[in-house]
Order: structure tokens, then sequence, then C-alpha cells
């Protein structure tokens, strides 16, 4: 059967054709080096030049360690021209790209870097609120983290913490000067204030490293040297989760509109934490007009005119903001007000009041941003977007009834309004649930 046999002898060369050929495409990826996506960093000012990997061992005496253990697979090369119509952000689910949720995202990334402040006792609770990030962000941007510690960074929380980040991580040390009373700080008075907050069951009224904390949030994390190597922030507490896919990069939004400072929570402030807040505010007004936005968002902080403070605030455990901002004269002039007045060690103000009163002093009120679409949790408050057509395409998984921006103790509502924006569909029925 000379036909037969012929036809044999043809399967056989077909077959191994196809294997040959398999074999190429599948050892492919050995063979021939990956590809790695040309990712420029943008830099709104500033030459292009490749940003250098930082060493691994402390590149100032404030580094107790970069740990930078495992290189991130992008190396972000720097250009600070890029056309940012060239990659438009996915905003919604109608833009190019929305669907495009694996693999390294393309495009320009901003000179920006995450920031956490947190003890070593810390590192299980950090370590959650890193996957969150990383999983519903991070993972496809590789942006850089910087942890920040009064103590040095233990072996430990520099190894989970390095193994959960995709982008480098860098442990800095705080100066002493930076965590402890001013020297113009009256000890026996300060003392006397925290057992009277103990007395009167004040939350961390009695605490001593709580108020240099809030003082360290207030005036000096922007202005540490790892910080000094990056424009934006994006603060991120121990336990904190994220319930929604984000699609697009916020630190590209706040650049390129433009924005200095954002929230996903704004709430009242405890009265009894700032007593006289708001009287170093007004003397820094009084004493610095030049550093008063004309279209500022004062209206936000007070509902007469600027004669006291309504206690309404950004709730700064989560924050994405401009560190160019809080290094400028204008902030550092504000800061060292409060400071000198001691309001963080004679009353306990929070970095969220501080915050926020200079964001709706000295900023324009469009430079300060809401993004409904980033959902959060910090305890005790959920910011869950408002509209389920949003919430399945963002694929959340939080709980609506939990929303807390149209509550009465929310102040976002009064946001919208001062800005005059539009409140999105439903926010009225979601106000009168409890
Ligand atoms: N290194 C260091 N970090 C601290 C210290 N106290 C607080 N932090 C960090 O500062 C941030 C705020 O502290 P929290 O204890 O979360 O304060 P809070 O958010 O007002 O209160 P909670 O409701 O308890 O979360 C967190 O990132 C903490 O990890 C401290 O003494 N040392
Ligand atoms: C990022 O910003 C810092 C602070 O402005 C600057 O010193 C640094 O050169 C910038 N890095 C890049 C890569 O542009
Ligand atoms: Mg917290």
């Amino acid at each position: 059967m000379a036909a037969g046999g012929a036809r044999y002898v043809r399967y056989i060369i077909i077959s191994l054709f196809v294997l040959i050929v398999f074999y190429f495409v599948s050892s492919s990826t050995d063979v021939v080096p990956p590809i790695k996506p040309h990712i420029p960093v943008y830099n709104g000012n500033g030459p292009s030049t490749p940003k250098q990997p930082t060493p691994d061992h402390g590149s100032t005496h404030l580094t107790d360690s970069t740990g930078s253990t495992h290189s991130s697979p992008n190396s972000h090369k720097v250009s600070n021209n890029y056309d940012p119509s060239k990659y438009p952000l996915a905003l919604t689910p109608n833009d190019p790209g929305w669907n495009d949720l694996s693999g390294i995202a393309p495009g320009p990334r901003i000179n920006a870097t995450f920031v956490t402040l947190a003890r070593n006792t810390d590192v299980w609770e950090i370590a959650k609120s890193i996957r969150h990030v990383e999983d519903r962000f991070n993972r496809r941007y590789n942006y850089d983290w910087v942890f920040l510690n009064d103590k040095p960074f233990d072996d430990l929380f520099k190894k989970i913490t390095s193994s959960l980040v995709s982008g480098k991580t860098h442990y800095g040390l705080i100066p002493k000067e930076h965590w402890s009373f001013p020297e113009w700080i009256d000890q026996d008075k300060a003392a006397k204030v925290r057992q009277d907050m103990k007395d009167r069951k004040i939350i961390y009224g009695d605490s001593i490293s709580y108020r240099h904390m809030c003082r360290f949030e207030s005036g000096f994390f922007f202005r540490h040297p790892l910080m000094m190597n990056y424009e934006y922030y994006w603060r991120v507490e121990p336990s904190v989760e994220l319930f929604c896919d984000i699609h697009y990069d916020p630190f590209r939004y706040m650049h390129e509109h433009k924005k200095k400072y954002s929230f996903v929570i704004s709430l009242y402030e405890y009265p009894e934490t700032i007593p006289t807040l708001w009287d170093s505010a007004r003397k820094f007004m009084k004493n610095h007009p030049e550093h008063i936005a004309e279209d500022n968002l004062l209206r936000f902080l007070s509902d007469d005119g600027g004669e006291t403070y309504n206690r309404c605030h950004f709730w700064s455990n989560f924050e994405i903001g401009s560190l160019e901002w809080l290094r400028s004269k204008a902030y550092i002039d504000y800061f060292e007000t409060l400071d000198k007045d001691g309001g963080f060690f004679y009353e306990r103000w929070g970095d969220a009041p501080v915050h926020s009163i200079a964001a709706g002093l000295m900023l324009k009120r469009e430079e300060i941003h809401f993004f409904n679409d980033i959902a959060y949790y910090h305890v005790p408050f959920t910011h869950c977007p408002t509209g389920e057509k949003l919430r399945t395409a963002l694929k959340c998984h939080c709980n609506p009834d939990d929303n807390f921006d149209w509550k009465g103790y929310s102040c976002t509502s009064k946001f919208f309004d001062v800005q005059g924006l539009k409140k999105p569909e439903g926010w009225e029925e979601e106000s009168k649930k409890d």
C-alpha cells in the first residue's frame, strides 16, 4: 500500500513540524529576554534624567536601610515631556483602556510615592493595607513606598513590607527634632493638660506619642530626606481597606488636573481637642494675608465668614497630595505659627484639621479633590461610592449601606455644596438610612 505509506510519512512530517513550532513558541520566553515596558516618569519640571536606584545602605543618616530587597518589574524611566493625550486616563467605563487591568499599566509615571508612618508592631496591620493597595492599584503601577518611624525598623518589618510592595521600598528614621517637645513648650503645663484630658476620657487625650505623631504628620513628614525625592504622596495607614478597582493613576489625575490635596472621607472634629486651633489659624491669616488664596474653600471650614471654625475636616489617614505644596513657604509659615502656639501639646491638635484648614485657606478651591471612585475604610468609617452602576463597574466589595458620605456627621455634603458640585444620584436615599 504505497499510497497509504506516503500518507503516514506526511502525517509524521506534519506532526514533527507542529511539535517543533510548539517547542519554539513555548520556550521563546526563556530564549528571548522579556521586553521591559518603557515607562517614563512624569516630572512637572526639571530635567529628564534617569531615576537612580537607591543604594542598599543608608543614603542619609536618617535612613536605617533602603531595604530594596527586590527590583520592581519595570525600570521607571524618567521623562518630563509625555503628552497626556497620548496616554488617556480611563476615568469612566467608556474610556479606552478601562478593561485593561492585567499586566503593567502602560504610560508615564508621576514622581510620587506611598508613605506610611508606622511602628514595628504595626507590621501585620500595614501588611493588610499594602495588600489592598497593591491588589486594587499598585501591582500595575509599581510606585515606591516610604516607611517612616521614630525608632529603627526591624528586619521582620522590612522583610514583610518589601515582599508585598511591587515598587521600591525605603525605610527612614525620623530625626529627634521632628519627634519631641520643642524648647518653648512648658512641660508642666503639657502634663497637666494630659491628666485633665485623661480624666475627661478624651480619646488619646493622655498620650504623648499620639501628639508627636500628629505634629510630625502636620509639619515634618514631607521634609524627611526620603520624601524630598518625590513631588506627590499617598498616605496609607495600618488596617485600611480599598473596596474598588482603581482603573487610572490617581497621581496622574492630581498632576494633570492641578490638584494639590484630596480626600475620600470628611467629618467633624472633636471640639475638646482643638479649643484654640482656629484662633491660631486666624492669627496666621492676619499675619500672612499674602498666603491666603483668593478663591479658597473657607466656606467649607466656617459658616460665618471665618469668625468660627465649624470643625469640618478631611480625614487625613487617607491623603493624596502635593509635597511641593506642603514644602512651600506658605505652608511652613502656617505650620510654624501653629507650632509656636503650642496646641499640639497644650491641646491635642490632630493633623487632619491642621491639613484641612491649610488646604481650605491656602489652596484655590478647585485644587482640592474628592476621589469618589476610591472606596476606602479606616475604622470606623467607610467611603463606598454612591450608585450601583459605578460600584459594579469598579467591582466594589463594600456594602453601600456603610457609606458615610451623606450621613449627618460627614462634611462631604457641605463640600459638594460649597464647590457647586452635583451630588451623585441616590445620595438622598442613602442619607436617610441609618
Ligand atoms: N512610628 C510610630 N508611628 C506611630 C506612632 N503612633 C502612631 N503611629 C502611626 O501614625 C498613624 C496614625 O496613628 P493611629 O494610631 O492609626 O491613629 P488614628 O488613625 O488617629 O487612630 P486609630 O483609630 O487607632 O487608627 C498610623 O500610621 C500609625 O501607625 C508612634 O508612636 N510611632
Ligand atoms: C522628583 O522630585 C524631587 C523633588 O522635587 C526632585 O528632587 C527629583 O529630581 C524628581 N525626580 C525625578 C525622577 O524627576
Ligand atoms: Mg489609624
